[in-house]
């Protein structure tokens, strides 16, 4: 029999939730930080590494892969997990939010989006069955529904009749995704800032049923207090015994308040993406390695972190390496920061599962309001 997928809270301290997501291909601790692995690989990172910094699921996404190397290629070569040598969970995106950002020549109807590739300007169509097909022929252990997110801000006949189209969408994605037992489609809660409307996108999506649900359409230029602001309702209107995915999210401080509000998983390009230019997180906050005040200094980047950058290696040696362009810069920063964000959520976990979540809260800010040194 397949081991089927599931959600088990295992405590809760306010709004915030611990548990664990359990997949045929592994556990998910909650809340979890999923790094970004958007053409097949974390980038500057083996798998193995991955997995050193206690990720437990890697994002995938669709709208790269199947443009390059194409969904029929990795699943004739066996699928996505053993094309790049992950073999725990992965969840991928559905396409529609990158197709928005990344690509040319977009054309939108109700059956799906056209567009141009951003790579060789080849043209190319998804639409809700497309990207289920894609997503199973990945070999995804969690599956997204296809959305439009629009960019905020926009007016509110925009977002509504954006959000009623996803939802739309969402039930044709639910039954093009079929019955596939072990694997997960979740659904993408839409409706801008508006809480009328995330309502609607709320109703429609529990009415279609799903074994997740995430909040999309957020972190789309409407800063921080806005989001908060969403956040104070939105998960609420979520089913309380599915786990709740705050799509693209985010700095440090966003996923700390999101956990507040009841959020369960979180991916983004922060982490990865930062190490490539130099911008490291730390207890105290971002630190720019590029600085001239990191030449001659033979700390660590964070006493207290250890990674492998930070236990065998200077702040001036990781200067020298950036500067120089030098790959194992990416290397070592990019490990450091997917630590730090797993160090976290490990902390954030510990502190839901002691129910002293505030004074985790309370440290957290603290810490960094006292500066790099
Ligand atoms: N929809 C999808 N992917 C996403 C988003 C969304 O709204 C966001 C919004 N922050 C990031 N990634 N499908
Ligand atoms: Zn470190």
């Amino acid at each position: 029999m397949t081991k089927s997928f599931s959600f088990t809270l295992n405590a809760t301290d306010g709004k915030a939730r611990t548990g664990v997501v359990a997949t045929p291909r592994g556990d998910i601790r909650t809340p979890a930080f999923m790094p970004v692995g958007t053409a097949a690989t974390v980038k500057a990172m083996m798998p193995e590494s991955v997995r050193a910094t206690g990720a437990d699921i890697l994002l995938g996404n669709t709208y790269h892969l199947m443009l390059r190397p194409t969904a029929e290629r990795i699943d004739r070569l066996g699928g996505l997990h053993k094309f790049m040598n992950w073999d725990r969970p992965i969840l991928t995106d559905s396409g529609g939010f990158q197709v928005m950002s990344l690509s040319d020549l977009r054309k939108m109807s109700e059956e799906g989006v056209r567009f141009k590739s951003h790579i060789d300007g080849s043209e190319h169509w998804l639409t809700p069955e497309r990207s289920m097909e894609i997503q199973k022929l990945l070999g995804s252990d969690i599956v997204m529904c296809f959305d439009e997110c629009p960019a905020l801000p926009a007016d509110r006949d925009r977002i509504a009749s954006s959000m009623r189209l996803s939802m739309r969408w969402a039930d044709r994605s639910r039954a093009a995704f079929g019955d596939r037992p072990g694997h997960a489609l979740f659904g993408i809660q839409q409706g801008g800032l508006e809480q009328d409307l995330r309502g609607e996108s709320a109703e429609a999506l529990r009415a279609i049923g799903f074994e997740g649900y995430a909040v999309g359409g957020l972190a789309v230029g409407e800063g921080q207090q806005a989001m908060f602001g969403v956040l104070d309702y939105a998960p609420d209107m979520l089913p309380a015994d599915k786990p709740r995915y705050l799509m693209g999210v985010g700095k440090p401080d966003d996923i700390v308040g999101a956990v507040a509000r009841g959020i369960d998983m979180f991916d983004c390009v922060l982490p990865s993406r930062s190490g490539r230019t130099g911008q490291v997180f730390t207890r105290h906050g971002v630190v720019n390695i590029k600085n001239a005040r990191h030449q001659d200094d033979p700390r660590p980047l964070d006493e207290a972190c250890g990674c492998p950058a930070c236990r065998n290696y200077s702040r001036a040696y990781l200067h020298h390496v950036f500067r120089s362009q030098e790959i194992i810069s990416s290397m070592l920063l990019t490990w450091h920061n997917l630590h730090y964000y797993q160090e976290l959520m490990q902390g954030i976990r510990d502190a839901i599962a002691e129910g002293r979540f505030a004074a985790f809260q309370d440290a957290f800010h603290a810490q960094r309001a006292e500066g790099d040194i």
